[in-house]
């Protein structure tokens, strides 16, 4: 098999299970993982597993990663593109009253996870020419309340991005971070602990980023002519913009 062959990390919603559709739909094989076998297996059942193969394990879980890249089947093998997306955030209270559990859950996935996904498929990748999409967010550029360590994360995501562009110099490897705003996903409701109502309400009337804008925005990356390489883009909703600073007076 000749196509291009693409691992979406966090494949099982949002982003990542739309990016997933996007890049079948163009010819390329996928290597889909998350935590929730039933929608990756779910993903095969729709396109053949000539097509997608469904690694589910927790991205926090170093020893459950390196097995599933040391288990990949020999026609998934050469990697063309890793497209770090799994991640999370959790809660909105202040610094002074957020739970530590969360703060280190969203740090072991979203920086952890991610830079072990990616060093330990660099080898692959430049042995491919491939490319790296980092999924970070505005949140990594503009704070808000609450943000904290989520935001942090997501910076963290940005300038790593920037850093794996210049240590690949050379390489051909190719490196984004693709920095959305606001979109309606699974997001929220995973960031509330399911309210369904907390997420209907910030979506509501904002006509936010669709999981599908994103898949394409990928898709354009990804094929885009080698020579070229997007560092970062930042997108947001029309209804989206920065808010500017506070005062606290007395
Ligand atoms: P979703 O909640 O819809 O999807 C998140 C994905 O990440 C799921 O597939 C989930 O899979 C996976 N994931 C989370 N934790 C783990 C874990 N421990 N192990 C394996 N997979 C995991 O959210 P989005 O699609 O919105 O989020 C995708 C990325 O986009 C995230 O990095 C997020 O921070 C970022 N982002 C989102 C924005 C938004 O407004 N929605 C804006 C900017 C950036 P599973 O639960 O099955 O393991
Ligand atoms: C998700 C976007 O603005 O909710 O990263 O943090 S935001």
């Amino acid at each position: 098999m000749t196509s291009k062959i693409a691992w979406i990390t966090g494949a099982t919603a949002g982003f990542g299970a739309a990016t997933v559709e996007r890049f079948v739909a163009g010819g390329w094989r996928v290597i889909a993982s998350g935590r929730r076998a039933e929608r990756l297996q779910a993903l095969v059942d729709t396109h053949g597993s000539d097509h997608v193969l469904p690694l589910a394990f927790d991205i926090r879980d170093e020893a459950a990663m390196r097995k599933a890249i040391a288990n990949l089947p020999a026609d998934f093998a050469d990697i063309d593109l890793l497209v770090n997306n799994a991640g999370l955030a959790l809660g909105t209270a202040p610094a002074q009253q957020a739970d530590l559990a969360q703060w280190k859950q969203m740090i072991d996935t979203n920086v952890t996870a991610l830079v072990t996904m990616t060093r330990l498929l660099l080898p692959r990748l430049i042995a491919r020419r491939g490319a790296i999409i980092n999924i970070s967010s505005i949140s990594g550029s503009y704070p808000y309340p609450g943000g904290n360590v989520y935001g942090g994360t997501k910076a963290f995501v940005t300038q790593f991005s920037l850093g794996l562009r210049t240590d690949l110099h050379g390489t051909g490897v190719r490196v984004t971070s693709v920095e959305p705003g606001m979109a309606e996903t699974e997001f929220t409701l995973v960031r509330t602990g399911g309210d369904q109502a907390a997420s209907d309400k910030l979506y509501a009337g904002s006509h936010p980023i669709t999981a599908d804008d994103i898949a394409g925005t990928l898709w354009w990356i990804a094929n885009l002519p080698p020579h070229l390489n997007v560092n970062r883009i930042e997108v947001m909703p029309v209804s989206q913009s920065a808010a500017g600073l506070q005062v606290h007076r007395g």
